[in-house]
């Protein structure tokens, strides 16, 4: 499957439920994107990004989010541009999201929490031939991530929310065809923060060029409850656990700068 995710998964799992290690590295993330200390670089050019919605695969509830998976065995959905020096190829999108609509991102805008934050993950296809190997290096990893905000229903997410109670239970799978990503895009994509970061799960390594949108979308209420009414747990376990509050807890920035593609 796309980014070899349960080979991945099968490591992560029993790490992410222990007692977690924080890993030596200087560069984790989530972060606060504090927007006054953000530094305007008139270098960062606008994103292109080309999506072959036949290339959808399947949705998938790994026990931790749910996930839309792509075929990445070809360029065919690729994106450049922006803060990026090569070609990074979709491999999968993903939410986090609170239990109630207070908090639930990873990120945070002048400390201000969003209600859930899509994620968009994309792997160095000039430099790397598979995920795997992308994910240890600097400069393997391309990473959108989109504000959600409670408001007006969202159509594009519409059918990925009429796909969830099928996928209620951690290790469920379904089918799921022709979903255009962009259809998740905020309608200016050129407003973004960029800054050099982690994975926000292990093997929470350092490979990751954040790109971080201004503009957030819009959901409904109803969408939300219908991603909180997945569960954490399989079927066969006998205390059922809501799939809430999927994120991780913020990072220091230590050093770092984050970029601006706006003033
Ligand atoms: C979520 O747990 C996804 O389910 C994971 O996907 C993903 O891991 C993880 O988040 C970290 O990604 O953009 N938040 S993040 O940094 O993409 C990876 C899978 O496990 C490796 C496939
Ligand atoms: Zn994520």
């Amino acid at each position: 499957t796309a980014c070899s995710s349960k080979y991945v998964l099968s490591q992560m799992h029993p790490m992410w439920h222990g007692p977690l290690e924080v890993p030596g590295g200087d560069h984790q993330s989530p972060i606060d994107i504090a927007v006054k200390k953000a530094v305007f670089d008139s270098e960062l050019k606008p994103l292109e990004s080309s999506y072959d919605p036949q290339t959808c695969q399947q949705i998938w509830n790994n026990g931790y989010s749910f996930l839309v998976e792509y075929d990445d065995t070809t360029d065919k959905n690729t994106l450049k541009g922006g803060p990026l020096q090569d070609k990074y190829r979709l491999c999968q999108f993903h939410f986090h999201w609170g239990e109630s609509n207070d908090w639930g991102s990873e990120h945070t805008v002048d400390r201000r929490l969003f209600p859930a934050e899509l994620h968009l993950v994309h792997w160095n296809s000039d430099r790397y031939t598979l995920f795997e190997e992308a994910v240890m290096e600097e400069n393997g990893l391309a990473v959108i991530g989109i504000f959600l905000k409670v408001g007006k229903r969202h159509e594009g997410l519409q059918k990925l929310v009429d796909a969830l109670p099928a996928i209620r239970h951690k290790d469920s799978v379904v089918e799921f065809n022709r979903f255009d990503p962009a259809s998740l895009f905020p309608s200016n994509i050129d407003d973004y923060w960029t800054y050099h970061g982690s994975l926000t799960t292990p093997p929470l390594t350092e490979s990751v060029t954040w790109i971080v949108m201004k503009q957030h979308i819009e959901v409904s209420h109803d969408q939300l409850a219908v991603f909180r009414s997945l569960l954490f747990t399989s079927a066969e376990e006998e205390v059922q656990k809501s799939m809430v509050n999927n994120f991780r807890v913020q990072q220091p920035l230590r050093g770092r700068t984050v970029r601006s593609s706006f003033t």
